[in-house]
């Protein structure tokens, strides 16, 4: 790692305060994007079990979380959200002070080189029952629901979108679109992009088209794995047993791994 200067962490499906000692573990990993002086933290996509842009849901681990999301800011530390599909209403002023910028996709430059992040979990587009979740619990009323609602009752809706969650991904966890994967990293290399990262299947994926290519990033639930971006436009992962980005075949680091337990 010497004379890499490293610019970005990355971190995909945390799903904080789903594990136990995943809060010191976020401390530590966060610990690390300072030591190594990183400019800016994306956080692509599903940070909590499920994050909504009011305040009235956030628990004990969104609390905590996100203090240290607000901690890295006062540090200098751009924090970027990429919206996952356990993240609703991300642009409200209420997570104003967590984090510099939310949206569906952030795109950036390194060494030349045009990476965007999405989250994923629209790449399936034959998940129709997740499709239709998807466009209901986002939309405008379901927004003006979040805001009026009484507390308890708004808590109880998040617990139930995670069942909903874990019904509605299921068709596709057993196994990675990967052709589908291909075709949307084929349309974002067309629109000019070099580098298309995602989240979402929590596993290690490549594909590779000349200098171009479009990777998966492990779930940092199961890995802890921080994908760093340098000033040369390189990705490495940290531990590298999750993945190796560099210098290596794109099939060679596909995992296989499996998990239908729990809910992307
Ligand atoms: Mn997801």
């Amino acid at each position: 790692m010497l004379a890499w200067a490293v610019l970005r962490a990355i971190l995909a499906d945390l799903h904080l305060g789903q594990r136990p000692g995943d809060s010191a573990a976020f401390v530590q990993a966060l610990e690390a994007v300072r030591h190594r002086g990183a400019e800016e933290l994306v956080l692509l996509g599903d940070v909590f079990r499920a994050l909504v842009g009011f305040s009235r849901f956030w628990d004990e681990s969104v609390r905590s979380g996100l203090a240290q999301l607000a901690a890295l800011r006062t540090s200098g530390i751009r924090v970027v959200m990429v919206e996952g599909n356990r993240d609703f209403f991300l642009d409200t002023d209420e997570l104003s002070p967590f984090c510099d910028r939310a949206g569906p996709v952030h795109s950036f430059s390194a060494g030349g080189r045009r990476f965007l992040c999405e989250h994923g979990d629209t790449i399936n587009r034959a998940d129709r029952r997740y499709r239709f979740w998807r466009r209901l619990s986002k939309s405008r009323p379901a927004r003006l629901w979040a805001r009026l609602l009484p507390r308890r009752l708004a808590q109880r809706i998040v617990h139930g979108t995670e069942a909903q969650l874990a019904r509605t991904n299921f068709s596709y966890r057993r196994a990675l679109p990967e052709v589908l994967l291909e075709q949307a990293a084929r349309r974002h290399f067309r629109a000019g992009v070099d580098v298309v990262l995602w989240g979402h299947f929590h596993r290690s994926w490549r594909f590779v088209d000349g200098q171009r290519e479009a990777l998966v990033l492990p779930a940092w639930l199961e890995t802890r794995a921080t994908t760093w971006v340098g000033s040369d436009g390189a990705i490495r992962a940290e531990p590298d047993d999750v993945g190796q980005f560099v210098d290596t075949a794109s099939r060679s680091w596909y995992q296989g791994r499996e998990s239908n337990t729990a809910a992307r």
